[in-house]
């Protein structure tokens, strides 16, 4: 309870921030995007980490000003960079939280936080986990059509992780499929994950779908997946989450 009321007062008092780590097309050498990470600066601890606060934000509720937060926050960085020179085809993700999903005045709230920023819809991705998709189909499936009518993209993130239903995946209006970095980590040598992730980039293909690999680590892993078609890579073998004027300076040198 103590922490919950310290979130509380953290959006308040400026102690919540986003870092962001790059998305590289592995193939062009060129970075074509970013996530954003909350991160939250406690006065008396060091930056805690979204794991140790987003399960007590969800319980509580905090969740859904948080979120509008963090919508808001990207939207506007994305602005300031636009202003300084970064590609408008530079897409930057925001991760949405179950509760967040389900909220009533989502769409408009994603809506205005776009309005407000005066960005293009096509720059904003919102990464989805599949479970949240599944566990209210109907639902998802309205506000997917709503999002993709705005024309902000949509990622599954951890793909592979749930029990996603391939059926249901080729009703839902998606864009991409972020494959877990689990399925990532024992790449090329584990014949499991080999399976796996070629069994992914084979879905994505048949349903048009971009892909992501999560959690590439080393130069093994991006050959194998280069070679199966995956270009798109997030992972600390190119950078590591960092505050928006690092990721900024980093686009600046790398591409
Ligand atoms: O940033 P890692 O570095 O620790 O992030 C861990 C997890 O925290 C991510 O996989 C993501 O699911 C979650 N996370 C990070 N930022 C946000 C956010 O802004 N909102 C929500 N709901 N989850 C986030
Ligand atoms: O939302 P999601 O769980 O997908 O967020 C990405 C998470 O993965 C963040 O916690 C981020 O810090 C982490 N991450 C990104 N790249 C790597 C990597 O190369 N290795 C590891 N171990 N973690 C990574
Ligand atoms: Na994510
Ligand atoms: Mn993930």
């Amino acid at each position: 309870l103590a922490m919950e009321n310290s979130l509380r007062r953290a959006l308040d008092r400026d102690e919540l921030l986003l870092f962001y780590q790059a998305k590289v097309d592995m193939h062009r050498q060129r970075v074509v995007g970013g996530e954003a990470l909350i991160r939250w600066r406690h006065p008396d601890l060091a930056l805690v980490a979204p794991s140790q606060f987003i399960p007590i934000a969800e319980e509580s509720g905090l969740i859904v000003p948080i979120s509008n937060w963090v919508l808001e926050t990207v939207c506007l960085q994305i602005r300031e960079w636009q202003d300084r020179g970064i590609s408008p085809a530079m897409v930057i993700s925001a991760n949405v939280s179950a509760n967040q999903l389900h909220q009533p005045g989502f769409v408009g709230h994603v809506r205005n936080a776009l309005t407000q920023a005066g960005i293009a819809p096509e720059c904003l991705k919102l990464e989805l986990t599949e479970s949240m998709l599944l566990d209210h189909v109907d639902e998802a499936l309205v506000t997917l059509r709503e999002l993709r009518a705005l024309g902000v993209k949509t990622s599954i993130d951890d793909f592979g992780t749930g029990y996603s239903s391939l059926s249901y995946l080729k009703k839902l209006p998606i864009s991409e499929l972020k494959i877990d970095r689990c399925f990532v980590r024992d790449l090329p040598d584990n014949e499991d994950d080999v399976a796996i992730t070629t069994a992914i980039l084979a879905l994505a293909r048949a349903l048009s779908l971009d892909v992501i690999a999560e959690g590439v680590e080393n130069q093994a892993q991006a050959e194998f997946l280069m070679a199966g078609g995956c270009h798109i890579a997030q992972g600390f073998l190119y950078h590591k989450p960092a505050p928006a004027d690092e990721f900024f300076d980093f686009v600046a040198h790398f591409n």
